[in-house]
């Protein structure tokens, strides 16, 4: 971060900007984030990427409408996790505008951390648990109230369309690069069907939509769930996403762009403990359908990034954030090993989910 800007943003949140110190964060695609440190204070700052979301105003609105509810929840003691807060600026201000880019402050969470690769089934129960826990508490919340911030975010056809399009344009003549990945993600379309049937039975729901393990915050003393972050793409939504997005990524031993690709497979205790967590605090509203429909998610999501980082990847790399070249490329082939593997598995998942 530019020192003027690192003044600018100590100047408005009331710090002596001599003692702010600031060091990057997390491991996000999209957004940059920092800690900042002042003396005894400790928040989280995030430039928002104003490419991905289009109308930042909304997206803060939405996390604080989320965060109200949240809170209410904890005051009643129905809400056990840490709920992130927005910070205001000296002069009220929650949207921080700094030479046009856009910024937000959020209270650091302490004594915590994130994981990229989920170490144990202990840690996948807890982060399921959790997700879990947020869906439960949002069951109440109006998502009328919510602002669509990044509109058809999960359509699976909207981005099967997205892809064809980059095939057509073929910007940097990268499609031979990888043309099996391509025709193998447009032979899978007959999810959109199963998709469409699926989701006319089942209701509505508040997501988050970005259930990463690393969007989840563990306590570095008991290891237990703490809390919920990156609320930026709660929106309506269908449960299977979440649960889909937990086993795309808590089930792989490997990061998401590991070129390791034989070991990414899902390991089946994970999985099991990713069902017994998840399922347990939203049983009793969950029909067999919609229990049903979560291993559909399963394979959505893993094929839903894979059709996302190749059609990135064919646009020269304007979306996710890139180490090199080849870094989406090698993120669809990883997601697509999973999504294989998952078909192999499906039986076994199934009878799990079910049971
Ligand atoms: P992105 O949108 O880029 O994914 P996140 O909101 O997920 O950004 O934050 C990136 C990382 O920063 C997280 O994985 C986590 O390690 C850390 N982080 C974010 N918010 C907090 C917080 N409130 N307290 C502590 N750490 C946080
Ligand atoms: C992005 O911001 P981050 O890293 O939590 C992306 C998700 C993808 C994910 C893949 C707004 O999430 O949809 O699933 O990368 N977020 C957005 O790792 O597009
Ligand atoms: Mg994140």
């Amino acid at each position: 971060m530019h020192t003027s800007v690192q003044y600018k943003l100590s100047e408005l949140l009331a710090l002596n900007p001599e003692f702010t110190q600031l060091s990057v964060i997390g491991s996000g695609h999209i957004n940059s984030t920092w800690l900042l440190k002042n003396t005894d204070e400790q928040f989280i700052v995030q430039k928002l990427n104003t490419e991905v979301f289009k109308h930042p105003a909304q997206l803060v609105s939405n996390a604080q409408l989320i965060e109200q509810h949240l809170n209410t929840k904890q005051l009643q003691n129905n809400y056990p996790l840490e709920v992130i807060k927005h910070i205001a600026t000296y002069n009220r201000e929650y949207l921080i505008e700094i030479d046009n880019e856009h910024y937000r402050v959020l209270n650091y969470i302490s004594n915590s951390y994130s994981e990229d690769v989920i170490k144990n089934a202990q840690q996948s129960e807890q982060a399921a648990y959790a997700f879990g826990v947020f869906a439960n508490a949002l069951q109440d919340f109006d998502a009328q109230q919510l602002h669509t911030v990044i509109p058809d975010f999960h359509n699976l056809a909207m981005r099967f369309e997205q892809l064809n399009t980059a095939i057509t344009n073929n910007i940097i003549n990268r499609v031979k690069h990888c043309a099996d990945e391509i025709k193998y993600c447009l032979s899978q379309q007959h999810l959109i069907t199963e998709l469409n049937n699926i989701t006319q039975h089942i209701p509505l729901r508040v997501c988050h939509n970005d259930t990463k393990i690393n969007n989840m915050l563990f306590c570095s003393t008991t290891h237990k769930a703490k809390a919920v972050i990156d609320l930026d793409t709660c929106m309506a939504g269908f449960w299977l996403y979440d649960f889909g997005d937990m086993v795309r990524t808590f089930c792989s031993p490997e990061a998401e762009d590991s070129t390791n690709l034989h070991n990414v497979v899902i390991r089946k205790d994970i999985f099991s403990a990713i069902v017994k967590g998840y399922v347990a605090p939203l049983k009793s509203s969950m029909s067999t359908l919609e229990r049903e429909s979560l291993l559909l998610g399963a394979k959505i999501m893993p094929l839903m990034l894979s059709v996302r980082f190749l059609t990135d990847y064919l646009n020269n790399d304007v979306y996710f954030k890139v180490a090199h070249a080849d870094h989406n490329l090698e993120r669809a082939q990883n997601q697509l090993a999973l999504y294989k593997n998952i078909l192999s598995n499906e039986q076994w998942m199934h009878e799990r989910l079910m049971s």
